[in-house]
C-alpha cells in the first residue's frame, strides 16, 4: 500500500486529533483501576462438614468461632486467592480453605478504604456447587441498592465471578449484603475497581520535589554570595 504525502499528513492530523480528544476525555473522566480496601468488617463464617471461617483474618474477633464479629482486618476475601473448585473440594479437610461460608443468614460485609474513593465496579467470586445447599445468592445489596445475581454459566456448577459495574459510588466505605437462595452462601474474593478521589491539595511527593528545588536554589545563591 502506497500512502501519499498528503494522505500521511491528513493521517497525522487525524491521529493527533484522536489523541487530543482521548486526552481530554481522560482528564474529564476518572479511570477505574484496582482499588484495595484497608479492612473489612463482617460476621465470621460458619461450620458444617468443615469450618468455613476467615482464619487468616488480621483484625479483631475470633477467627475460629462461628459467626464471631470480625472488625478492622483483611483476610480470605481480599488475599487475591480465588477458589477455582467447589467448597467440598477446596475446603477439605478443614479450617483454612479459601472460602468464607455462611449458613442461614444474609451476611453483611463493610469494606473500608481509609480515604474517599469512587467505585465503578464490584466483583464477587461465589460458589455454585448445588451440593449441600450451597448456591450463589439470589441478589446482593451494594450500598443499599439491590442487584440480581444471574449465573453467567447456567448448567456449569463451578464457582464463578460476577461483576456489578457502573455503580458510581463515592465514599470511604462500601457495604455489601448477600441474600441467599439456599441455606449457604460461599464467597472467596471481592474485588473493586475505581479511583481515589483527589483533592486540589498537591500530593506530598510533588511538595517534596518543590521543596528540594527551592533548597537547591538557596544553596546556589549562598554559594554565589560567599
Ligand atoms: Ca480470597
Ligand atoms: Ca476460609
Ligand atoms: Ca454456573
Amino acid at each position: 500500500m502506497i500512502i501519499s504525502k498528503t494522505m500521511k499528513s491528513l493521517l497525522g492530523t487525524t491521529l493527533a486529533g484522536v489523541a487530543l480528544a482521548a486526552g481530554l476525555a481522560i482528564s474529564n473522566t476518572a479511570v477505574a483501576g484496582p482499588l484495595a480496601p484497608i479492612s473489612y468488617d463482617m460476621d465470621n463464617g460458619n461450620s458444617g462438614s468443615y469450618n468455613y471461617w476467615d482464619q487468616i483474618y488480621t483484625g479483631t474477633g475470633s477467627t475460629t468461632t462461628d459467626g464471631a464479629a470480625l472488625t478492622g482486618g483483611l483476610g480470605d476475601l481480599t488475599d487475591g486467592v480465588i477458589a477455582l473448585s467447589n467448597w467440598y473440594i477446596a475446603e477439605a479437610p478443614a479450617g483454612n480453605g479459601p472460602y468464607v461460608g455462611w449458613v442461614n443468614k444474609n451476611p453483611i460485609i463493610t469494606f473500608n478504604f481509609g480515604t474517599t474513593v469512587w467505585i465503578d465496579s464490584v466483583t464477587l467470586y461465589l460458589d455454585d456447587s448445588n451440593v449441600g445447599g450451597v448456591l450463589q445468592p439470589s441478589s446482593v445489596d451494594i450500598n443499599g441498592n439491590n442487584y440480581v445475581v444471574t449465573d453467567p454459566t447456567p448448567g456449569d456448577l463451578l464457582p464463578f465471578g460476577i461483576t456489578f459495574s457502573g455503580l458510581n459510588a463515592t465514599g470511604s466505605s462500601l457495604t455489601l449484603q448477600l441474600y441467599r437462595q439456599s441455606s449457604w452462601v460461599f464467597l472467596s474474593e471481592v474485588e473493586f475497581a475505581g479511583d481515589v478521589v483527589s483533592s486540589a491539595v498537591p500530593e506530598p511527593g510533588t511538595l517534596a520535589l518543590f521543596g528540594l528545588s527551592l533548597a537547591g536554589l538557596g544553596f546556589v545563591r549562598r554559594r554565589k554570595a560567599a
